[in-house]
């Protein structure tokens, strides 16, 4: 492989690809899709691939189950994405004789286009950095070294349309799935190989801060308002090790924020020195209570959640609680310190 004009090519093993490189190669009509809830990662990585698909003579559509968040329109600024509810969506998958899932390998994560996937006459295939899921897919590839999906898109990218400078469009929306999915290159999944990537798309011309801006910079100041109150509301115990925040409907309304713009708020009390366990408690106008949970290494939230009916990942876990509001922090609380190991009530 020759490399590329100013920088090392990154290198690519392309045995692994082979199979699907085969399958895309001979495709005609492709539909690109991903889990609920699209994140940068999800919609980066499909409209990568739909782009690369369509550059060499492939008529390649993106179906999401969910439309992008605001802050990520601008990644299908062309309005390509069709929507389930969207009455041709059906006609898409139908005539598709490919489909490819990206950034999800688990079929209950494909929402309300999972009967449709599942029932279409095209061959699936499945690129995805999460652990193996049950989706039926051949070939896919499973990669979970991988930060992201985008970060597999890339090596695709790679071997379907050569070395030379990647367009610019293809090149933001993968930097946008790569910058998402690492929380900007923070988390432990950015690798020197992550890095070498993303030099690459800076390469073809992605300016940082345009895409840090467009996905991160676009608060409402109802919502920085929440988060304001939010955080003079926050509380800690057993010596900073555990804190909370709460979200009430009083400070929803105070604020003039909606429930959805929490999304992250969870993530700044997990600033504090010598933290190991932040929540945040969000009153749902049902009575009900929504909890996200985050935690430093060592220290297992999944557990604390299933405790009480939830679920998720070790570090990162959630549960939506009967209510009411104050008998349900209550008892969290006392189980997580618990969990700490620290003195209860
Ligand atoms: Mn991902």
């Amino acid at each position: 492989m020759t490399s590329h004009a100013s920088l090392p090519a990154v290198p690519v093993d392309s045995l692994r690809w082979r199979e699907i490189l085969d399958v895309l190669r001979s495709a005609k009509r492709v539909a690109v899709t991903t889990h609920i809830h699209p994140d940068g990662d999800a919609l980066g990585s499909v409209m990568a691939l739909v782009w690369m698909l369509q550059l060499t003579g492939v008529e390649a559509v993106p179906v999401l189950t969910d439309p992008a968040p605001e802050n990520l329109r601008f990644l299908d600024a062309g309005g390509e994405a069709r929507v389930a509810g969207d009455p041709r969506v059906d006609a898409v998958l139908s005539a598709s004789d490919v489909i490819a899932v990206v950034d999800v390998s688990t079929s209950d994560r494909l929402g309300r286009l999972m009967n449709r996937v599942l029932a279409a006459p095209g061959r699936r295939i499945c690129i995805d950095h999460h652990t193996d899921g049950d989706f039926p897919a051949a070939p896919s590839l499973i990669d979970t070294s991988a930060s992201s999906a985008g970060e597999l898109i890339y090596e695709l990218s790679r071997l379907l349309l050569g070395d030379g400078p990647l367009p610019l469009r293809i090149a933001e929306a993968l930097y946008a799935a790569i910058m998402t999915d690492t929380g900007g290159f923070r988390y432990t999944n950015t690798t020197a190989r992550t890095h070498r990537v993303v030099a690459e798309l800076i390469e073809a011309g992605v300016k940082p801060e345009h895409i840090y801006r467009e996905v991160y910079h676009k608060a409402r100041p109802e919502v920085l308002r929440l988060l304001g109150l939010a955080l003079a509301g926050l509380q800690t115990d057993i010596q900073g090790r555990l804190a909370w925040i709460d979200i009430t409907q009083e400070r929803l309304a105070l604020s003039g924020a909606r429930q959805e713009d929490v999304d992250g708020f969870v993530e700044l009390p997990r600033t504090l020195l010598g933290v190991d366990v932040v929540i945040l408690f969000m009153e749902l106008q049902s009575g009900k209570v929504k909890v996200s949970m985050r935690s430093r290494e060592g220290v297992n939230v999944h557990d604390l959640a299933s405790q009480f009916g939830g679920g998720g990942h070790v570090h990162a876990a959630g549960i939506l609680m009967e209510g009411p509001w104050i008998a349900s922090r209550e008892a969290l609380l006392e189980a997580a310190r618990k969990a700490l190991g620290g003195r209860t009530a």
